[in-house]
């Protein structure tokens, strides 16, 4: 492979279902907007989205999903009167790729039009910098003189699933700047993108017209004469801190950008992610293929990281559109999260805050949700206000049409936990409690009461138990003693009690003043009990295989293969009421074997093998989130060979681009950070068998035998290291500006890593 740092195809495939594949592999995002893919000259049909992160609108009773902008880098040329696009003009030759260096997106194509060779050129980013900004920087060269006209401004034909969300969408030329000007359907939210450019050719005039606000230049083209343009475009919302109105905001944005110039805005663009990736990438030696696709899986969570500030997360198919609502669901704490807090801290706390934002949504589930509990039930589908988008009919039926009942939004209740489990963790491993102080302890005391009101106390039993639920697998629903999601909720009560735990100790007055707040002290009692009374299900003594839930044992053994092959409808939806999978055995995606790698301290290596080798027949991995599990703990229980297939498949999900993009009839054509995340695992907790605790960092190599080495770099306890794993040992550079000494323990070995001292230690 010859450049492990680019994604590129000289292809163009002029065909609806290759575009808006394209339109995700190509995308380009800086955590406040995604640029899907797609060639400057197209629009709504090639599916041209510029989706916001953080602001939500609703039409009717559709879905409420995410606001797409208006689309300021559109870019169209007419050759002697004749436009050219590459659907419907003669392409002799295309090129684009993605750099993943720094996320510049570049094409190239010669369009061939009445006898004549056009070559245009762009390269566009989203500043990481300045987030509001856009860069595009263009050319055309054609091989004849001919007459060339650009059009080029703000296209406000805006895709989307379930919109129009933008309305009184004003365009206006101000001071050379073109903008458009528009307000959101639902809570009438000030949306504003402006456009400049910095042109010194042609003659330029102001159109408007088919919801176009543009600029056309036109000029006599010199045979073989190259003109390039830069174009600047800026996006602001009523979400961002404007000191005068949205509209000034992006004017000023894009004359600023337009003053310092292409060149500039790219130097600063690269200085960030020269830090990126310093802090995230990780390189894997003697195998290209795994180092490319996790490479850009990687780049695929730095892009959609929220801007620092911002208080928003990562929605489950990241800025790639508007599916799935845009919204964030436990993807984020369980299988991105993870990567954030082991190499960029500063955005894994932004992620928490979310989470801190939307408590009264989640107290306001709990309350209104079934027969109403106590404390926080966090929304399955989360978007900015914490209430749930999830709907109680969430999957269309593609044979009838009609909407299926679905539990995900009320039965799925491991999420409380799941962000709990994560706030947690972001405490143990930066050793920062701050977090804690500005709202995460409440968060956690607030998930355990609402297992504890969820939960049945069995007085024959002297037990308590979570009923009545869905686990990860979601063909099964409404199951009673869900191995995952207990132990979640088990969690949750052992962290509300560490959490109290530390809090008397260490801040005694602001727990004092937590308990009095939320009026909890009656139950923090109850939370030590039930830590210890809650039944989670057991490996069986003899199998040592986990019951995924009560009476799963009961269901029809097949296989994923047998249950495929009744499907009628390549589209139809296994689980929910009628689903071919919900009288059988065959799951989702991987569930106890989930729980075994979340809480992989509390059990064997036997256990975990026994019931990877049990439920692994069984899964039909119809989530994306399924394969990563399974590899880890493959890697766990050094079924080696196992645990590299599954993380190519989660690797290259996105790379490839090979996934369904219809369930039922909900379409699903976004990209999968939470499965980049699962990659990324699996790489450094897998394969490098690294885990940070309270007290240290274990390393349990278990190299693949392709990999020559696994180098990367961690953040623990806020101090930087570089970690290098080759067949026999382990190197550890602890960077030189780190505060402390830190104790790693390598296979057993035990190894104090100070401040700029290089430590190595054999393994094998
Ligand atoms: O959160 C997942 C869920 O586990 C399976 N269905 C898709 C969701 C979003 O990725």
């Amino acid at each position: 492979m010859s450049n492990l740092w680019k994604v590129s195809t000289d292809r163009f495939t002029n065909e609806k279902e290759s575009i808006m594949r394209n339109g995700n592999v190509y995308q380009i995002a800086n955590g406040y907007m995604g640029y899907r893919g797609t060639l400057d000259e197209f629009g709504p049909d090639e599916l041209v989205g510029i989706t916001l992160a953080g602001i939500f609108d609703r039409v009717g009773d559709a879905w409420r999903e995410p606001v797409n902008a208006p689309n300021g880098g559109f870019i169209k040329v007419a050759l002697d009167g004749r436009e050219i696009s590459a659907r419907s003009t003669t392409v002799k030759n295309h090129q684009q790729s993605l750099n993943l260096e720094n996320a510049v997106f570049e094409r190239e194509t010669d369009y061939v039009s009445q006898g004549k060779t056009l070559k245009i050129k762009s390269t566009r980013f989203l500043s990481a910098d300045k987030p509001n900004l856009g860069v595009i920087k263009y050319s055309v060269t054609s091989n004849k003189a001919a007459k060339v006209k650009i059009s080029t401004g703000i296209d406000y034909n805006i895709w989307d699933l379930n919109g129009p969300h933008l309305l009184n969408l004003s365009p206006k030329k101000k001071n050379g700047a073109l903008l458009v000007h528009a307000v959101t359907n639902e809570a009438s939210k000030n949306v504003a993108i402006a456009e400049a450019v910095d042109l010194n050719f042609g003659k330029e005039t102001h159109k408007l017209g088919n919801k176009k606000n543009l600029r056309v230049i036109s000029l006599d083209a010199e045979a073989g004469k190259t003109y390039t343009f830069y174009k600047y475009f800026a996006v602001y919302t009523d979400n961002d801190p404007v000191k005068t109105s949205v509209n000034e905001a992006a004017i000023n944005s894009v004359k600023e950008a337009k003053d310092l110039g292409y060149e500039k805005c790219l130097d600063k663009h690269n200085a960030q992610w020269t830090k990126k990736w310093e802090y995230c990438d990780v390189k894997i030696d003697g195998d290209d293929e795994a180092q490319q696709a996790l490479r850009y899986s990687i780049f695929q969570l730095l892009i959609v990281a929220p801007v620092n500030g911002s208080k928003n997360s990562i929605p489950a198919r990241a800025l790639s559109g508007q599916v799935y609502k845009g919204a964030i669901f436990w993807d984020t704490e369980m299988f991105m999260f993870p990567f954030f807090l082991y190499t960029y801290p500063e955005k894994a706390v932004e992620l928490m805050r979310y989470r801190i934002k939307t408590l009264a949504g989640a107290r306001r589930k709990a309350k209104t949700e079934g027969v109403g509990f106590r404390g926080a039930f966090y929304a399955w589908e989360s978007q900015e206000t914490g209430d749930d988008a999830c709907t109680y009919f969430n999957i269309g039926d593609p044979f009838t049409k009609r909407d299926l009942r679905t539990h995900f939004r009320d039965k799925q209740v491991h999420i409380s936990g799941d962000v709990a489990i994560a706030m947690w963790e972001y405490f143990k491993l930066t050793g920062d409690d701050s977090l804690l102080l500005e709202g995460g302890a409440e968060v956690i005391l607030e998930c355990a009461r609402f297992y504890y009101s969820y939960a049945y106390f069995k007085k024959d039993k002297n037990q308590y138990e979570i009923l009545d639920v869905i686990g990860p697998d979601e063909y099964h629903e409404r199951v009673n003693n869900n191995a995952f999601t207990s132990m979640v909720a088990k969690a949750t009560f052992e962290i509300a009690n560490a959490t109290v735990k530390y809090l008397k100790q260490k801040h005694p007055g602001k727990l004092n003043a937590l308990v009095k707040k939320i009026k909890i002290a009656r139950e923090l009692p109850l939370f030590v009990e039930a830590a210890g009374l809650l039944y989670v299900p057991q490996p069986d003594e003899k199998t040592g295989v986990i019951e995924q839930f009560d009476a799963y044992y009961k269901l029809k053994d097949t296989t994923v293969e047998e249950l495929k092959a009744r499907m009628i409808h390549p589209n139809e939806y296994l689980g929910a009421g009628q689903g071919l999978a919900v009288p059988t055995k065959v799951i989702k995606q991987a569930d106890v074997v989930m729980m075994l790698n979340l809480f992989k301290d509390r059990y064997s290596k036997e256990i975990k093998k026994a019931n990877w080798e049990y439920y692994e027949p069984r899964t039909e991995h119809g989530s994306s989130l399924s394969a990563c599990a399974y590899a880890m703990v493959a890697a766990d229980i050094g079924k080696l060979d196992w645990a590299y297939n599954y993380f190519l498949k989660t690797a290259k999900i996105d790379i490839e681009a090979k996934y369904k993009v219809y369930v039922g009839t909900v379409f699903m054509g976004g990209s999968h950070p939470a499965a980049n995340g699962g990659a990324w695992m699996t790489a450094v907790f897998g394969f490098g068998g690294v885990k940070a605790g309270e007290e240290h960092v274990s390393i349990n190599p278990r190299l693949y035998k392709k990999w020559k080495n696994l180098q990367f770099n961690m953040v623990y306890k806020g101090d930087r290291f570089n970690i290098k794993i080759t067949k026999d040992d382990v190197a550890i550079i602890a960077d030189i500006s780190n505060k402390r000494k830190h104790t790693f323990i390598v296979s057993g070995k035990s190894i104090d890593c100070a401040p700029g001292k290089p430590s190595s230690i054999k393994y094998q």
